[in-house]
């Protein structure tokens, strides 16, 4: 990819489950994807945690259980180390509720779908960082409460976190860049319309062209930890160079 943009000051990159597949988690859409499993309706809604907690802890336990055996991918680390070597404004927000993007060293980043390892009280609202199962039974160390506490996780229905400041970043920025997402679950599909009103350049890499690809003026598709790396280190290195982007099949 020879591609180079004068000067850019602030950039946006948004992912999805794609980005953590060729870590070894299961991916929402494709063939053996974590709903078809599990319908939607029965484990991430707050209906369906109403309905049935058990179920929901224990869907959440099996992913938490996972993290333990998968580190982040050559995609992941491309992301962290291109942030700190970046002088301008940089904005991670991953709709992935692992730590992978965390335990690549990304520091800017917004889980706007919570993270696996956190838990929410239901009667204080404490946020605890958690390394185990939860259960229905488990207690909130804040309020001694039992059988209170959910996974800090966005359900369908809930308002995904810090969309203040995602728009924010949005409004600004000149580079957007979408990895490993389908563009199926709203606001974060519609993100990239959001960067392209403020005159951003938008950008997919993923394995397949998503829902919204035709929306994208530059796209490329393959493994992220190809595309990623490939994109981040020689891309947008040239940031000095002035260079009209190049249209990808
Ligand atoms: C909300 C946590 C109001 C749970 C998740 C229009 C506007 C606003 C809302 C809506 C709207 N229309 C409908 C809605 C409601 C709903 C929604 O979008 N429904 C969809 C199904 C139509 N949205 C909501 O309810 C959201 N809340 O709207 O509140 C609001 C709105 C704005 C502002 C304020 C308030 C809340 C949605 C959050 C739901 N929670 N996750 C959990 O993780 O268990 S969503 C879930 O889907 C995950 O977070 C996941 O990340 C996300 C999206 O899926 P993807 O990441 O894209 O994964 P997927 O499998 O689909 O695709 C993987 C992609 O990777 C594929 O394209 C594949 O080709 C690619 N890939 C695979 N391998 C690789 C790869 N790419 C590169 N390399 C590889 N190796
Ligand atoms: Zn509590």
């Amino acid at each position: 990819m020879t591609m180079g943009f004068s000067r850019i000051r602030s950039i946006v990159v948004l992912t999805g489950a794609g980005i953590s597949a060729e870590s070894g988690l299961s991916t929402f859409r494709l063939k053996d994807g974590l709903w078809d499993n599990h319908s939607v309706e029965d484990v991430a809604t707050p209906e369906a945690f109403l309905r049935n907690p058990a179920l929901v802890h224990e869907f959440y336990n099996a992913r938490r259980q996972q993290l333990s055996s998968v580190v982040p991918n050559a995609a992941h680390e491309a992301l962290a180390k291109f942030e700190r070597n970046f002088s301008g404004d940089f904005l991670l927000v991953t709709q992935n509720v692992d730590d992978l993007h965390d335990r690549a060293g990304s520091e800017n980043l917004i889980h706007m779908h919570g993270e696996l390892l956190a838990s929410r009280c239901s009667n204080c609202a404490a946020i605890a960082r958690i390394n185990h199962d939860l259960t229905t039974n488990s207690v909130c160390s804040n309020c001694q409460c039992a059988g209170t506490l959910r996974p800090d996780i966005v359900w369908f229905g809930e308002i995904p976190m810090g969309m203040e400041q995602i728009y924010t970043a949005l409004a600004k920025c000149e580079l957007f860049v979408s990895i490993g997402t389908s563009g199926n679950v709203y606001p974060a599909a519609g993100f990239f319309q959001e960067a392209k009103i403020a005159g951003a350049l938008t950008v997919e890499l993923n394995l397949d062209p998503s829902e919204r690809a035709t929306g994208f003026d530059i796209r490329h598709y393959g493994p992220a930890t190809r595309l990623v790396p490939e994109f981040f280190s020689t891309a947008v290195r040239g940031l000095s160079t002035v260079d009209t982007p190049c249209q990808y099949p």
